[in-house]
């Protein structure tokens, strides 16, 4: 205590640990939420607050946290992360040394580990920046378009076709709003557990378009329950995606593996980072 009084506050480990442990308890304390888990909605703000990196210029990406502010808040793609922001807050009263943009990633991480998902080694340093930050609307994917605009867009932020597969299987996670994005349900049957399902039911269902008035989204021959997204099909059409996505459907631990990696190339998308050393931090099962 004597020591920490010299000088400010340097966060450790163990300090990050705490926090993580904060996230998961409170994920385990709040299923009254879709499904029975706000962990979806979390992996989904970390990408989102990552993913309108742009390597030409540098701008964008999970330092900022600048979804806090309209205009980004009002972007349609990030209709509903409000939920999440709001999950996450009382963490942040509990832990005010730790930025947002460091918060919202390390909620994406702790979620991904919670729900059964690969390790997300994960690196702190993440500065919170103001309103003159946000990024333009339109650098997050668009679900209507087809295989050209998934390439466009993720190859904007430095991913190569094996890298953009393995991240939409995120979508093994959570579900579809019509109040939010306009598509409705989830991609398989446990939206709550991280797995290689929305590969594996990819290649193995039949996929019919949807008979509705909503935008165009796909739905399962056997069940009519499950859906897929345009652009989830174009995973399917397009020769190239599909050889990752027959290969993550058969290899559960291939997926996992290049999950992990890729998704900790995410959300240090544009860090100036200080450290070199990522934090493997402890499940709740496993403590
Ligand atoms: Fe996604 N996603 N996503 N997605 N996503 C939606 C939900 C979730 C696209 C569109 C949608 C990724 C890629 C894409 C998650 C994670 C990730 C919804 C539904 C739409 C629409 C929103 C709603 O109505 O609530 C498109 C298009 C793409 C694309 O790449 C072409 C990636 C890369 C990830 C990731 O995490 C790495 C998750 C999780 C959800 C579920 C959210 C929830 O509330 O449940």
């Amino acid at each position: 205590a004597q020591a920490q009084a010299k000088g400010p506050f340097v966060p450790a480990q163990a300090d990050y640990q705490k926090v993580y442990d904060a996230i998961a308890q409170r994920l385990a304390d709040e299923t009254d939420y879709d499904d029975g888990s706000y962990g979806p909605v979390l992996v989904r703000l970390a990408w989102h607050a990552s993913g309108t990196y742009d390597k030409e210029t540098g701008t964008g990406g999970s330092n900022g946290a600048t979804m806090r502010f309209a205009p980004e808040s009002d972007h349609g793609a990030n209709a509903g992360l409000k939920a999440a922001r709001d999950f996450l807050e009382p963490i942040k009263a509990q832990f005010p040394w730790i930025s947002y943009s460091d918060l919202w990633t390390l909620g994406g991480a702790c979620a991904i580990q919670e729900l059964s998902g690969p390790t997300i080694p994960w690196r702190p340093g993440r500065e919170d920046r103001d309103v003159s930050a946000c990024t333009p609307d339109g650098r997050l994917p668009d679900a209507a378009k087809d295989q050209r605009h998934v390439r466009d867009i993720f190859s904007r932020m430095g991913f190569d076709d094996r890298e953009m597969v393995a991240l939409i299987g995120a979508h093994a996670l959570g579900r579809c709003h019509t109040d939010r994005s306009g598509y409705d349900g989830p991609w398989n049957f446990s939206p709550t557990v991280f797995t290689n399902e929305f590969f594996r039911l990819l290649v193995e269902e039949k996929w019919n378009q949807k008979k509705w008035n909503g935008p165009t989204q796909f739905t399962d021959k056997s069940t009519g329950t499950l859906m897929m997204l345009p652009t989830d099909m174009a995973l399917i059409k397009d020769k190239n995606f599909k050889k990752h996505v027959e290969r993550y459907a058969k290899d559960s631990d291939a997926f996992f593996k290049e999950f992990s990696d890729v998704f900790v190339k995410l959300l240090e998308l544009g860090v100036p980072f200080k450290t070199d050393e990522r934090f493997v931090f402890k499940t709740s099962d496993s403590e």
